[in-house]
């Protein structure tokens, strides 16, 4: 079943969006997100100047081959433009295999291993008071799990935290915003919100805090002992992880969980963090750590620690993605979370789907293949508008992680 047509479709339905259709000679499509915020156009340019020609007359059966074929054909191997290219064509080889055989993918990696994917919501507000008014509506809403984040007094504008209604974007401006940061205040500030949102919730709602790389391992660790009474389910990528074995000092001090991954491209970023069980959850993603196969992969070796999986969902990750992370969500042994944002209504309508939330879990489709496509037509609507992640700088100007 040879591959005849692979189209790069650059959409900006509330934001933008890459998606890799494939076309078998017997008329079956697959679809594989390859979004890469703010970096869209390079996985474009990647997938059509390098990839499509190397797919047209490819056995669309042969996932693993090809994924080996693009990862060491390649000679220049990981990052997140050549990874999130390939995961687009492994995710619409699957979704073609599943077409094929009649089943939703998730038959084809061993079936259910649970009756739903556990879910979590973000929770922000600037105050404690609105965070804590924004978290009952989660628990309303039946979900099991929290994510909590709030302004920080002193700090104008903090990542992670929902300025108004919609769907948070993080991505804006062509050229980058800029915001400020203090660590100092951060961590004086966080502890007290945790002790307030645990008060007012009790101790079995699930609730979780992402740190997006902002401070030290040293820092980290403070951050993580001062959260201790609190229980979270686990504090986000609390340093950078570049340097793996800087996650052994955080470790040394506290007994936070602890969950990165959001930026791994591959098995190789977190095979030391995993090998000697400096986090509890890897939190990648489909689209960027190369696909269902790879993905795979690293969840299956990260079972091996203990380590879970924590897949990150935010709304820069199509729905196409999503409808593949919650294939694996279900049939791995090692599922640990999977975040949820919904999608703007206007996402939802380029991207047709099947899954569904229900009481705080998400249903993966059980259509055959992933359960998801992309409208052409209505995509072509929506032209890509340039959109950039914002900076960082601590309070003298010095150049900070975002
Ligand atoms: C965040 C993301 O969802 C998360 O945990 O860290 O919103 C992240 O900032 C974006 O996906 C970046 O593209
Ligand atoms: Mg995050």
């Amino acid at each position: 079943m040879r591959i005849v047509d692979a189209r790069v479709i650059v959409t900006c339905p509330g934001r933008n969006f890459v998606t890799l259709k494939l076309v078998t000679e017997d008329g079956v499509t697959g679809v594989g997100d390859a979004t890469l915020n703010g970096r869209e156009l390079a996985v474009a340019s990647y997938l059509s100047e390098h990839v499509v020609p190397l797919l047209i007359g490819r056995d669309a059966a042969r996932i693993e081959d090809t994924w080996q074929y693009l990862y060491k054909g390649a000679y220049w191997r990981r990052g997140p433009v050549t990874m999130s290219a390939i995961a687009a064509v492994d995710t619409a080889l699957w979704d073609i295999k599943g077409k094929v055989a009649g089943l939703p993918v998730y038959q084809l990696l061993g079936g259910r291993s649970r009756e739903g994917v556990t879910v979590y919501g973000h929770a922000s507000a600037d105050t404690v008071d609105g965070v804590l008014a924004r978290a009952a509506d989660f628990v309303r809403q039946g979900y099991r799990a929290v994510r909590v984040q709030t302004g920080v007094p002193g700090l104008s504008d903090v990542y992670g935290v929902h300025a108004g209604p919609g769907v948070y974007e993080p991505a804006g401006a062509a050229v980058p915003t800029e915001a400020v940061w203090s660590t100092e205040r951060y961590l004086d500030h966080v502890p007290a919100v945790f002790a307030r949102v645990r008060e007012e919730f009790g101790p079995h709602l699930k609730l979780l805090h992402d740190v997006h790389h902002r401070l030290t391992p040293i820092e980290a660790a403070r951050l993580g002992k001062s959260l201790e009474p609190y229980a979270l389910t686990w504090m986000e990528d609390p340093a950078p992880a570049e340097l793996q074995e800087g996650f052994r000092l955080i470790r040394r001090h506290t007994t936070t969980p602890i969950a990165v991954g959001e930026v791994f491209n591959s098995i190789w970023d977190c095979q030391r963090l995993v090998s000697e069980q400096l986090v509890d959850y890897v939190r990648a993603t489909v689209v960027h750590a190369g696909g269902i196969t790879h993905l795979r992969r690293i969840f299956d070796f990260a079972a091996l620690y203990h380590v879970r999986s924590g897949s990150h969902g935010a709304t820069d990750l199509s729905p196409v993605c999503l409808a593949a992370a919650l294939h694996l969500d279900i049939s791995i042994p090692n599922f640990g979370l999977q975040e949820y944002m919904p999608h703007a209504e206007v996402t939802d309508e380029v991207f047709p789907h099947t899954y569904r939330f229900a009481e705080g879990y998400l249903h993966p489709s059980e259509e055959p293949g992933l359960g998801v496509d992309i409208d052409e037509e209505l995509a072509a609507r929506y032209p890509y508008k340039p959109a950039a992640l914002p900076v960082n700088r601590l309070e003298d100007g010095t150049l900070h992680s975002w």
